[in-house]
């Protein structure tokens, strides 16, 4: 099929980098839109940061939801968090979350919504403004890549994925990692920089940076906006 070229406005290049945006080649990656890391008690909110921060993607998110749901585009959301009996959670994954924080509550243990990223919990879920659509995809993750010790590869592979779309918290975690092994993998990110935040918004911002580094070392970061231009 002859597609006419599309191409967001991005940096540090007009992605993707072929022109090749369709729907039925391009993911929407939602990542751990959950209470644990955007809610009040969650876990962001029990180590001290502010949730303001990473609440700050969420109407933007839901715009960009709101728009490549209906042209068909894949949409897939992941969670972050272990299974209830912690047979899956490292022990240094665990004791570091543990220096900080109150009480030295940590990954595993009892706060405000449950216990803090835990499959099944309250604070695990995702928040229900970006709740999944039945129908759409949704992994479960145990690490901060999307990719590590889950079928993502295996169910983009399947349905023809080339460009990955990227939203979520946090940017400099999660998120980042999620694109650089994307980028490994040879998919084609891009990175919406009012749709993802961190911790530390010097640390988002860095995180952007590094996206725009050696031509786009992997893949290139715009504003939503730049996406709905061309959608
Ligand atoms: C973190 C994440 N920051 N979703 N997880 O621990 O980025």
């Amino acid at each position: 099929m002859h597609t006419i070229p599309r191409y967001v406005q991005a940096n540090p290049y007009a992605w993707p980098y072929n022109g090749a945006l369709q729907p039925d080649n391009t993911a929407l990656i939602v990542i751990d839109m959950q209470t644990d890391f955007c809610g009040v008690g969650g876990y962001v909110d029990v180590m001290g940061y502010d949730i303001g921060l990473t609440r700050a993607p969420i109407a933007p998110i839901a715009q960009v939801l709101a728009r490549l749901r209906p042209l068909g585009f894949h949409i897939i959301h992941t969670r972050e968090g272990h299974r209830p009996d912690l047979s899956d959670l490292p022990a240094n994954k665990r004791w570091r979350s543990r220096q900080i924080g109150a009480d030295g509550v940590g990954i595993g243990d009892a706060g405000p919504c449950g216990r803090i990223l835990v499959r099944g919990e309250p604070g695990w879920e995702i928040i229900p403004e970006l709740a999944p659509l039945p129908g759409e995809m949704v992994i479960d993750k145990p690490g901060k890549g999307s990719f590590y010790a889950t079928d993502l590869d295996m169910l983009l592979r399947l349905r023809g994925v080339q460009n990955i779309i990227l939203a979520g918290i946090t940017t400099d975690v999660c998120v980042h990692t999620t694109m650089r092994d994307a980028n490994d993998r040879g998919y084609e990110c891009l990175l919406l920089s009012d749709c993802t935040a961190a911790t530390d918004p010097a640390n988002h911002q860095a995180a952007l940076n590094m996206v725009t580094m050696q031509g786009g070392v992997f893949g290139a970061h715009a504003p939503s906006a730049a996406l709905l231009d061309v959608v």
